[in-house]
């Protein structure tokens, strides 16, 4: 692959947190890079404790670690795209937003991270309220869960019109873009809502059910980031992200007791 400078690939951050069962976090996001054609580098924010059971504690990295980490890379890499996912602390996310405005970072897709599908507050809700200040005006485009719009807003999300006023909250609370994921709702279609300067545009996918669904939040976010960083548009991005999303569930290879994790590597998947 060729790039503006010379590069042989795009590099891709991911900083997030460390899923030791890499169905989530870094481990999940640098896999979904890789899956992109892309260089995944990664800086830690937390080491959780999980299974596809569930999270089970964390232990959290200092704010000065992290701005290290992100030092190291930026002395040395041109980052194409960041992702963020689990910030679980207001003076990390404050590091990584004097970091990233910084550096002029081009395309940064932040995944919102609050709470894991078991249940685990994966950030206290001081972080969850710098995320806003402080993260959500550097970003191309962020990426809630229902639950996380519901929590970002405030509102009850039960249909489209819910679905559209919250991103027009979130979008008013600061961010360019944002992409409410439908996911985990009832029906036939996963229907996904993407909201920029330029209107409302609803993806719509075949739900499939499967208990397989541990950190697709986080291969979504990395699949956009590598998307924006290959060139395409954010409407292009999603569209091809979810596609992803839907064949890496449907080629899950059924580990663990729990949510097992996706195929990072659908085998019939290609981005054009
Ligand atoms: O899927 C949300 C998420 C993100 N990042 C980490 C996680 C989880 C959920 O468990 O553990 C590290």
């Amino acid at each position: 692959m060729t790039t503006d400078n010379g590069q042989r690939t795009k590099t891709v951050l991911t900083i997030a947190g460390f899923d030791p069962s890499a169905g989530a976090g870094v481990l999940a996001d640098i896999k979904t890079i890789a899956a992109f054609g892309c260089y995944g580098a990664a800086v830690v924010t937390s080491v959780t404790h999980q299974n596809t059971r569930g999270v089970f504690g964390a232990d959290h990295l200092s704010a000065s670690s992290v701005t290290a980490q992100l030092s190291a890379l930026f002395d040395d890499f041109q980052i194409s795209s960041v992702k963020t996912g689990m910030l679980p602390a207001a003076e990390i996310i404050k590091a990584v937003a004097e970091m990233l405005s910084e550096k002029k970072v081009s395309h940064f897709v932040l995944d919102p991270v609050i709470r894991s599908t078991s249940g685990y507050d994966l950030i206290d809700s001081q972080a969850a309220r710098s995320l806003i200040e402080n993260l959500f005006p550097l970003a191309t485009v962020v990426t809630p869960n229902r639950a996380e719009a519901e929590r970002l807003t405030g509102l009850r999300i039960e249909g489209a019109e819910t679905m559209t006023k919250a991103a027009r909250v979130i979008r008013d609370l600061g961010a360019r873009a944002v992409l409410i994921k439908g996911g985990e709702g009832e029906g036939r279609e996963a229907v996904d809502l993407l909201v920029d300067a330029s209107g409302e545009i609803f993806y719509s996918a075949q739900r499939i059910d499967s208990r397989n669904t541990h950190g697709t939040g986080c291969a979504l976010s990395s699949a956009l980031a590598c998307l924006l960083a290959l060139g395409h548009t954010l409407g292009e991005s999603v569209s091809i992200a979810k596609r992803y999303i839907t064949e890496a569930i449907g080629s899950a290879p059924g580990l663990g007791h729990g949510h097992g994790p996706l195929d990072h590597f659908p085998p019939d998947f290609q981005i054009e």
